[in-house]
């Protein structure tokens, strides 16, 4: 019998309506219903020979069965080359489905469907063939994905096995070939340099074809840069033999010299462990470049960087309005730890990156390089999913699970990654499965935790063992030419080896630093006339757009506050917006990310207007004439870790544009430590890289206590070492105003993260209000003197040092009116340490009594640990030093309202009231008189 319009790939879907028809026969449309009421059960019929006529259940099992190795085969499949025992699932058996193979020899092949039916003489013939496909080496996983195109796309390339490489001898060779050099490389690093640290590749040494495959398949697509993140496992071997940095460097690095001018300590260079460089090299068909960024030794820290590389790097901002996006030009792969891919949650922020706008690469290829341990952990221990890949599943990204021992089927897994990529422009990701024939590192001794893994490990032959043994007795090669090619390689290592130059060879990436002076000479300042209009064009809004209503008065006010150069009418959010603008007019693209950033958290910014009739968006930066560069700003999703790491990676990738991220509110850039940590703030002293990136952290004491108050400078700046970074605080509009435009103009000539203190309520506090003259003019200054004080230098004896909102708070108190003998300085950068302002403004005041460094936050925290030394060796012996904040806390600030406005009375009481310390105090405050809630230490 034939199934008619049922059969071919519909069999699932008959498989459903007649379990349903089953039930209940009103349940099918009437067509449907006479369809199956045709069909004759089994046992009502017998034909005169004697044969049965076929029974629907055995169609309906058929199609079940075959639906559940498509579903379930990778179960049954032998993932792992030490040989442990699939799971299996029962649904993958005839008889679960209450039928048997000869039941399947009568039936179509058209019942099973897909390619294989059409090579195959009946159903039994092709479940034979699924199970080939789904149950071998093999285990395709995609059944989660939802899109029915990409699913039948995924089905149709497994089973037809299209992707599969020829076995043509040559290229077989070829493919022993760069085993052979793989294994080789590890092998004589393993004799030549005994117990030292080099993280084998051996066990899972396919990763190299793989990756060859990927990267040659999509340099001929037209991809012009493939980006490779990966951990410590394997990686001196794939810089060896995908990036081709040379043997010698690495041997050199090896043998670990101390020379002369790797010692630029000068220049805070202290290097990285050869097992975190990175390279970057041109492909060998010249096609393009493949980059290994470094990373540190933070697990998966790297993934979102290397997306954010990817991003940056086919993103075209060369012209005004919104960059424009070519995924094609740029593959990222990612290559995953088995225990650390669902172990670390940047990852699950990293793949929740994948598809948003604004963050998404056209896909992104992993690979789990999956040797089924971690460092001694075992699965069991290592996650809750039921394979090392399970978090990808909820992202919709299709898996194939692959055994590293079969070099065919890794070839083919390669060729799928990159044709889905190619496709349908998604992620996808290879669970490579092997195994690690040593310790963690070489000098770990496995046994001690792994003792029956580690004895079949100890007689397992290597991939290119098994590999040569396959070719000889298929008579594709000579018997001894595998021989050759080992031979061949430990030759060419012994001879680098031979040859080596440490002093030439070892070559650290040191950053040379810019001429001294550069940030302060500076000019930022731009005419009035030229602000006016580009003032006027962000105002210009496309016809018949409708504003929400209270947005219209404040673009009304925003239109008319160029109008008098000496009125102080550019609050902060307009400061920002003439900065970016001037920025964009000047030809540097701006990428502004962060969460909520387009309105701005406290309703300040507002660069993205939405039709309050049609919901249509309107980003005056991208329409306005004067613009030469694209300007983008999206709201980020709701991470810290890896958006910043993504943003990070956009940056050094390409550091001539202004990457701008905003933290909700300061605290919560603690998410993204360990990307500050290891990336942001110590890859020019590792790596020698340059970032640039700008920080929006909201900070300021305005009681609503210990989250939300603190952007935690006091971490920024302990980080803070020579030529790291720059910690701005700064007080007024057209100081950010300078402050952003200075960053943008030192990108190429003077490159550091910047992080910038922002306010909050000040945002529109008429006090850092600035003038259009004071954009006009001028430029970012470090440190503001009083110019109150500075007319009646003489009689000042104190100097209050203080830095941000606590400023306005001084400024504006009833105290200072009264206290004619106190000027307020503002430090307005707080690293690096602007020393020659302030000793300039220092010795304008010859009688000081003291120097007092004020701030909101704790003495253990703000920058008063910071400044402490710095500003005793400033002072010297003139004056004493003196602390004036809240106590030492462990949390940065009291949780009530009320107790924090005593607070601030209380410090602003003492900064104006100079005998509450006596002249005989101690400068160095280890021991003050008291602090500031009157407990003693
Ligand atoms: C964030 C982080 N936590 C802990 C470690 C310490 N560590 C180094 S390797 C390792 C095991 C990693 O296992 P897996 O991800 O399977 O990679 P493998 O080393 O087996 O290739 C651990 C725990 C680390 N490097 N990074």
């Amino acid at each position: 019998m034939t199934l008619g319009p049922f059969g071919g790939v519909n069999a699932g879907y008959v498989v459903e309506l007649y379990e349903r028809f089953r039930q209940n026969p009103e349940s099918v449309d009437p067509a449907t219903r006479e369809v199956f009421e045709s069909w004759i059960p089994a046992e009502a019929t017998e034909s005169a020979s004697g044969v049965r006529g076929v029974d629907v259940h055995v169609i309906v099992g058929a199609a079940n069965l075959a639906e559940s190795i498509r579903r379930y085969g990778h179960l049954a499949a032998q993932l792992d080359p030490l040989g442990s025992q699939p799971i299996g699932d029962p649904s993958l058996s005839p008889r679960a489905h209450g039928i048997s193979d000869d039941d399947l020899k009568q039936l179509p092949a058209t019942l099973v469907g897909g390619p294989v039916a059409e090579s195959s003489a009946n159903a039994f013939e092709a479940i034979e063939t699924l199970r080939r496909v789904y149950c071998s080496t093999t285990g395709f996983d995609y059944a989660h994905i939802f899109v029915p195109e990409e699913r039948a796309w995924l089905r149709h390339a497994a089973e037809s096995g299209r992707f599969l490489p020829s076995m043509d001898p040559a290229g077989m060779e070829m493919l022993l070939d760069r085993i052979t050099q793989v294994e080789v490389f590890e092998r004589f690093l393993h004799r030549t340099f005994p117990g030292k640290t080099r993280f084998s590749i051996e066990g899972l040494d396919m990763l190299v074809p793989i990756l060859d495959e990927m990267i040659s398949g999509a340099a001929n697509q037209g991809a012009r840069h493939t980006i490779i993140g990966m951990a410590h496992r394997g990686r001196l071997n794939v810089l060896a033999h995908v990036l081709e940095k040379p043997y010698a460097q690495i041997l050199a690095e090896f043998k670990d010299p101390v020379l002369a001018r790797q010692l630029r300590l000068d220049l805070g260079w202290m290097g990285d462990v050869k097992y975190h460089a990175g390279a970057s090299t041109p492909v060998p068909s010249g096609q393009g470049f493949i980059t290994m960024p470094p990373n540190p030794s933070h697990l998966e820290a790297v993934d979102p960087v290397v997306v954010g590389m990817a991003r940056a790097s086919g993103t075209d901002t060369d012209h005004p309005g919104a960059p424009l996006f070519e995924g094609t030009t740029t593959l990222p792969i990612l290559i995953h730890g088995d225990a650390a891919f669902p172990g670390q949650g940047i990852v699950a922020e990293t793949l929740n990156l994948s598809r948003l706008s604004g963050y998404d690469t056209s896909g992104t290829i992993h690979i789990i390089a999956n040797n089924q341990l971690g460092f001694t952990a075992t699965p069991d221990e290592s996650y809750s999913t039921s394979y090392a890949s399970g978090l990808a599943r909820g992202f919709k990204i299709p898996i194939v699970h692959v055994n590293a021992d079969d070099p065919i089927a890794c070839l083919e897994a390669a060729r799928l990654a990159w044709e889905y990529r190619a496709r349908f422009g998604l992620d996808f990701l290879i669970d490579l499965i092997g195994y690690r024939r040593f310790g963690h590192n070489e000098g770990d001794e496995p046994a001690f935790t792994q003792p029956m893994m580690y004895k079949k490990v100890s007689s397992h032959p290597t991939v290119r063992e098994q590999f040569a043994t396959m070719l000889t007795e298929k008579g594709t090669m000579p018997a001894g030419a595998g021989d050759a090619m080992v031979k061949k390689y430990f030759t060419e290592l012994e001879q680098a080896y031979a040859s080596l130059k440490p002093e030439e060879d070892f070559r650290p990436p040191v950053s040379e630093p810019a001429p001294a002076g550069i940030a302060s000479r500076t000019e930022t300042a731009v005419p009035l006339e030229q602000l006016r209009a580009i003032n006027a064009g962000l105002m210009k809004a496309p016809e018949g757009f409708t504003f929400h209503k209270k947005l219209e008065r404040g673009r009304e006010r925003r239109s008319a506050v160029l109008n008098d150069p000496a009125e102080p009418t550019i609050d902060w959010a307009a400061a920002e917006e003439l900065a970016f603008a001037t920025i964009l007019a000047d030809g540097i693209p701006i990428r502004l990310t962060g969460e909520d950033v387009e309105r701005g958290t406290f309703s300040q910014r507002h660069a993205v207007f939405h039709d309050a009739e049609t919901g249509h968006r309107f980003v005056p930066l991208q329409q306005f004439p004067q613009a030469r560069a694209s300007f983008e700003i999206h709201n980020s999703p709701l991470s810290e870790n890896g958006a910043v790491g993504f943003e990070f990676g956009y940056n050094i990738q390409e550091p001539g544009r202004l990457v701008v991220w905003e933290a909700q509110y300061g605290d919560f850039i603690n998410g993204a430590q360990v990307v500050l940590d290891q990336f942001v703030t110590s890859s020019r002293a590792k790596w020698g890289l340059q970032p640039s990136l700008v920080f929006l952290l909201p900070h300021g004491y305005e009681g609503q206590g210990p989250e939300h108050s603190s952007a935690r400078p006091e971490r920024l700046l302990q980080a803070s070492a020579g030529i790291t970074l720059r910690v701005v605080n700064c007080t007024t509009a057209a100081q950010y105003f300078h402050l952003l435009r200075r960053q943008a103009a030192l990108l190429r000539r003077d490159p550091l993260p910047l992080f910038v203190l922002t306010p909050k309520s000040l945002l529109r506090n008429p006090a850092t209000a600035s003038t259009p003259h004071e954009l006009a003019e001028g430029r970012f200054r470090s440190v503001i003197d009083d110019v109150d004080a500075v007319r009646r230098a003489n009689s000042i004896r104190r100097v209050v040092l203080c830095s941000g909102k606590v400023y306005v708070d001084l400024a504006s108190s009833d105290r200072r009116r009264a206290a004619g003998d106190v000027a307020l300085v503002r430090v307005e950068q707080l690293a690096p340490f602007p020393v020659v302002s302030l000793r300039e403004v220092l010795d304008g005041y010859p009688s000081l009594r003291d120097v007092v460094w004020l701030q909101e936050e704790p003495e253990n925290m703000g920058a008063w640990e910071f400044m402490r030394p710095l500003l005793e060796e400033l002072i010297a012996d003139r004056c004493p030093l003196r602390y004036i904040g809240r106590a030492r806390s462990a949390s940065p600030s009291e949780g009530s309202l009320a107790w924090h406005q005593l607070n601030q009375r209380a410090m602003i009481e003492r900064a104006f009231d100079l005998d509450s310390h006596p002249t005989e105090t101690p400068k160095v405050l280890s021991k003050p008189a008291r602090s500031l809630t009157g407990t003693k230490r």
